[in-house]
């Protein structure tokens, strides 16, 4: 749908002073709330943190199905397999739409595809966790859907028109799976004390992992303060952090569940909930590699792109017929 990104003609550089201009201009339109759009003019860096940041977002999408997946065959009835089924086959639809809007940006998806397989490319941290137990289906919905949805709504803003557009599909599928999710953890949480329990557990695994989702502390976060110039993140890493904080400790105090957290207070004054320091150390071990499942997820990927390769070829060779067959039509 948006391939015409990677047939843009080349075109002779600005000058230094050229370059200037058209950054202005540039920037004068995204103060202006314009959306920018694949043909129009864009400063270089502008175009790299975009495709760094949608093919990240897409690679995690394509991964993210891996956790969930490993439930697929034990869900505990035919409707909750149905209702993960749908999950996961959404989680797919979003990685292709945003593989397409990064294609707008002039990078293939098979460049995209081979600096995720070759280990090159960052997916979410999330995704290099186990999930134990059913309940961790329920943390993931609650959880990674409801930190997604944090981060993800005001991407619908985003200045890059095909982003902010894929945005709006992905996050009402979002919300769907943050309920379904929370849904999971109310039944758990009212069930027996072995499945309170689980519920519980499964918080306790999930908590840390999901607030490192935002990223770095504003502080170390070396693109946040561009991309918000630039409009792509309308809200720094900790912002989004404490919002969805505020909103998920009453969710889980609803449940009656404990978040593992002794630091977690909530500041009269200013309303919000006060928490411990996240351990930083975990989470640059995870983005180096060196998660609890990075190298098994990575290893499913690459598994899964070998075994599609015959698919791959078949319809390229569908196409050619088609394509060969077309022609002799038109000759004829
Ligand atoms: N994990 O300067 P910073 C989903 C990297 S999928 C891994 O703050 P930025 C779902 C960051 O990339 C949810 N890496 O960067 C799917 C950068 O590295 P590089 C995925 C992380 O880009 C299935 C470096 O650390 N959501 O919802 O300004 C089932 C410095 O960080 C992480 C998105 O991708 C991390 N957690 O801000 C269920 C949303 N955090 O590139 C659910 C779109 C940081 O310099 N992405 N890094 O090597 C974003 O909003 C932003 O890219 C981030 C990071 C907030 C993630």
């Amino acid at each position: 749908m948006y391939t015409q990104g990677l047939d843009q003609a080349d075109t002779a550089a600005p000058s230094p002073e050229e370059e200037v201009q058209l950054r202005d201009a540039f920037q004068a339109r995204i103060d202006a709330e314009e959306k920018i759009e694949p043909r129009d003019w864009m400063p270089e860096d502008y175009r790299r943190t975009l495709v760094r940041q949608i093919s990240q977002h897409a690679h995690s999408e394509i991964v993210g199905m891996l956790p969930e997946g490993n439930w697929l065959t034990r869900a505990p009835s035919l409707k909750r397999k149905a209702i993960l089924l749908a999950k996961v086959q959404d989680e797919a639809g979003h990685g292709l739409y945003l593989y397409s809007a990064a294609e707008t940006l002039g990078t293939s998806r098979q460049e995209m595809l081979d600096q995720l397989l070759s280990g090159k490319a960052k997916y979410s941290s999330i995704f290099n966790y186990p999930t134990l137990n059913w309940a961790d289906i329920g943390a993931i919905g609650w959880l990674v859907d409801g930190a997604a949805i944090m981060n993800q709504i005001p991407l619908c803003r985003c200045s890059y028109g095909p982003y902010s557009r894929a945005m709006v599909r992905v996050c009402k599928e979002e919300s769907f799976h943050q309920r379904q999710g929370y849904e999971i953890m109310t039944v758990m949480a009212r069930g027996t004390d072995e499945q309170r329990q689980m519920a519980q557990d499964a918080l306790n695994r999930w908590w840390w992992p999901s607030l490192m989702m935002f990223g770095p502390s504003d502080g170390d976060s070396a693109h946040t303060a561009q991309s918000m110039a630039w409009k792509i993140k309308r809200f720094t890493n900790d912002e989004l952090r404490q919002k969805f904080v505020d909103v998920t400790v009453p969710q889980a105090h609803f449940l009656g569940l404990e978040i593992p957290d002794p630091d977690l207070a909530l500041d009269e004054e200013t309303g919000h909930w006060c928490f411990g320091e996240i351990d930083w150390q975990e989470f640059k071990q995870v983005l180096s590699g060196n998660g609890p499942c990075n190298a098994e997820r990575l290893g499913a990927r690459r598994s899964a792109h070998e075994e599609g390769s015959w698919v791959r070829q078949a319809l390229l060779a569908h196409a050619d017929k088609q394509r060969e067959r077309s022609s002799a039509h038109e000759a004829a």
